[in-house]
């Protein structure tokens, strides 16, 4: 145990990291991205040979705009990603798990509504960005560059851990725990019917909404994500409603644990009261038909569906991540050669909707952009001290001026009586969040 005064230096030198005559602008902090590096070099000389869709946009039913749209999104979770690592580098960042590599999960938020509740994977920025776009006056680069910078001002934890999560976008805050969203997310499901049965009707969520549930390959394996699906199917097998859309966003490895080929298909490919779909998570179109697919059948059947999206974990499992001390370099370079953002860009250029100018345009643009609105991020406030980190866990009713509207026994009485969860009688109810 360290002295009083080593302990005060520590907690000082935490509270301020980087003093800021010392500040370094985060566009000149360099890293090494070989990514970047190829998604550079590979649209200058418009080498996209073994890129893009074999579909265009209206073969799925969507804009050209649209497409356009998820693009940004997908840059811009990218870039989040980068700046994670220039944050980390100049000691003002904490968190570097990123999204690289599955920003085709933005086309999920393109194909289902705002209003469907979506318990998200860690890795899903390009959804929340893209779902951001629906709701006028939304910062999400900035949101999540201030969680990023542990600032007490990001709206989601206040700067006690960087959690995707919106309580406007319908999106509740994940720990990283892996899957312990998942049991939530059925509960919240399943109280869509429940809510019908007993008239329940204080929501602002509409009758056919669904859930979406996004994961990754490995996380399935635990217990909670187990019990989750099981209890899914066991209530949609005996006529029960349950609208999911599980998303499993596999990338094939947990941290640097490989999941054996074909497994996931063994598990969820022919399993009762579960609708399959596969799908390549590489090609934004591809996934964004499959996500209309399974929004199709989830909303107008009310049973669970099971996405399985094929990708890959670009930049390692974080940040600071050494891939090298569990898959070789070969291997390494044949999966950044697999990169989703060069697919999304060459399907564009393909279809003569942007040039490869355009495509540069938007990605340096969106990166000069993030590091000027980085360098305001880190000098936004910290918590300071254990009882501010507390004071949102533990708010008296009333005190410090802002009241919790829910308490989890708020739920009316008949609900009381029933056996659905609290949990997610309350998430139905619109309390979660703190608000
Ligand atoms: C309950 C729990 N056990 C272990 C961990 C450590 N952990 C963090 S991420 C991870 C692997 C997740 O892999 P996967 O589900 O495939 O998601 P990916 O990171 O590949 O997208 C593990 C084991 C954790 N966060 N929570
Ligand atoms: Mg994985």
């Amino acid at each position: 145990m360290g002295s009083v005064a080593s302990v005060a230096r520590e907690t000082s030198t935490r509270r301020s990291p980087v003093p800021d005559t010392r500040r370094r602008a985060i566009r000149d902090v360099q890293i090494k991205d070989n990514v970047h590096a190829k998604f550079l070099a590979r649209i200058s000389a418009n080498a996209l040979k073994n890129y893009g869709s074999r579909l265009s946009p209206a073969d799925v039913g969507l804009t050209d705009e649209q497409l356009v749209g998820i693009f940004h999104s997908q840059v811009l979770s990218r870039q989040v990603d980068r700046m994670a690592c220039k944050l980390r580098a100049a000691n003002e960042g904490y968190y570097t798990v990123g999204s690289s590599g599955h920003e085709c999960n933005a086309a999920f938020a393109e194909a289902f509504r705002l209003s469907d509740l979506s318990f998200l994977h860690y890795r899903d920025a390009a959804f929340q960005i893209h779902r951001s776009k629906e709701v006028a006056g939304q910062t999400p680069g900035w949101d999540l560059l201030l969680s990023l910078a542990a600032s007490s001002e990001d709206p989601i934890a206040s700067g006690r851990h960087k959690v995707l999560g919106s309580k406007l976008l319908n999106i509740p805050p994940q720990t990283s725990t892996i899957a312990s969203h998942m049991p939530k997310a059925v509960g919240a499901a399943l109280s869509i019917g429940l809510a019908k049965r007993i008239e329940f009707t204080e929501t602002n969520f509409p009758a056919d909404s669904v859930v979406i549930c996004s994961f990754g390959d490995a996380s399935v394996n635990h217990s909670t994500a187990q019990g989750a699906i099981n209890s899914a199917c066991w209530n949609a097998f005996q006529g029960i409603e349950v609208p999911i859309a599980f998303i499993c966003e596999d990338n094939g490895i947990g941290i640097s644990v490989r999941t054996p080929d074909g497994w996931i298909r063994s598990q969820f490919a022919d399993r009762a009261a579960l609708r399959y779909m596969p799908v390549n998570g590489l090609d934004v179109l591809e996934t964004y038909k499959a996500a209309v697919a399974a929004e199709d059948f989830v909303r107008r059947e009310r049973k669970p569906v099971f996405v399985h999206m094929h990708c890959v974990r670009l930049q390692g499992h974080a940040g600071t991540d050494v891939q090298t001390s569990y898959r070789t370099r070969e291997e390494i370079d044949a999966i950044e050669n697999q990169d989703p953002l060069l697919h999304t860009a060459a399907t564009l250029i393909g279809n003569g909707i942007l040039t490869g100018d355009d495509v540069l345009d938007t990605y340096n643009g969106v990166e000069e952009t993030l590091a000027r609105m980085a360098d305001e991020a880190v000098k936004r406030p910290k918590l300071e001290s254990p009882e501010e980190i507390m004071e949102a866990l533990f708010r008296v009713p009333g005190k410090a001026g802002r009241k919790r509207r829910c308490q989890p026994t708020c739920a009316p009485r008949r609900l009381r009586k029933t056996n659905c969860s609290w949990a997610s009688l309350s998430i139905w109810h619109g309390c979660w969040a703190g608000a």
